[in-house]
């Protein structure tokens, strides 16, 4: 079985993010290219691959993994040389989940909202992710004292939350340009080779 993880991309998706983190990782990879504009996501052969019909996708000794979070923390995982998640032992091991998970299940969700000019709640205590305004109060308040969200030790964590706030931050999304703390993070990690190395896609 092939160690090489096949990765179905385009670059103009969230799979930009997992190409970041192949770079970081130093995993071997070939790159499968998707164009939306042909409908390749929705054709017989990617769906028979992944239901959902979306990137960014991966498939590495026979399994497929969707889901831009499961991916980046599958390739740290499954590449631990590179350093870029803490032993499941480690106390940071704690943080580490809960910031890949807030990403995913609050941050997303949220600016998604937001982007899309839905109304906020009423009841913000039913919505996991609570407010806008509360996930961008949280990553301001974890990223206080950086340089990255597990303190010193820039993680897999920081590829996927990081990618996010850029994103936000290229489509507009309020509250984060202008913001030190976020302009500095994001600084902090597009100087990185292998961000610089995938910074077209
Ligand atoms: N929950 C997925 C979302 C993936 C997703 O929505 N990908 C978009 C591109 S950024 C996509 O493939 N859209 C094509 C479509 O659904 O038609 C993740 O976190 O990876």
């Amino acid at each position: 079985m092939t160690e090489e993880i096949v990765f179905y991309h385009n670059p103009r998706s969230r799979s930009q993010m997992v190409h970041w983190m192949l770079e970081e990782a130093g995993a071997p990879y070939r790159i499968v290219p998707i164009d939306f504009e042909k409908g390749e996501h929705k054709a017989p052969a990617f769906l028979a691959i992944n239901p959902m019909g979306k990137l960014p996708t991966i498939v590495h000794r026979g399994v497929v993994v969707t889901e831009t979070a499961a991916i980046i923390a599958y390739i740290a995982d499954n590449f631990p040389e590179a350093g870029l998640a803490p032993e499941p032992t480690d106390a940071g091991r704690g943080a580490y989940y809960r910031w890949l998970f807030f990403g995913a299940g609050c941050f997303e969700p949220a600016l998604i909202d937001k982007m899309m000019k839905r109304p906020e709640v009423e009841r913000k205590a039913a919505v996991g992710w609570g407010s806008y305004d509360d996930v961008l109060a949280t990553l301001k308040k974890a990223l206080a004292d950086g340089p990255y969200l597990l303190g010193e030790t820039f993680s897999a964590a920081d590829v996927y939350v990081g990618s996010e706030i850029r994103f936000a931050m290229m489509f507009g999304a309020p509250g984060l340009k202008g913001e030190k703390v976020f302009d500095d993070y994001v600084a902090r990690l597009s100087a990185r080779p292998a961000a610089q190395r995938t910074a077209g896609g």
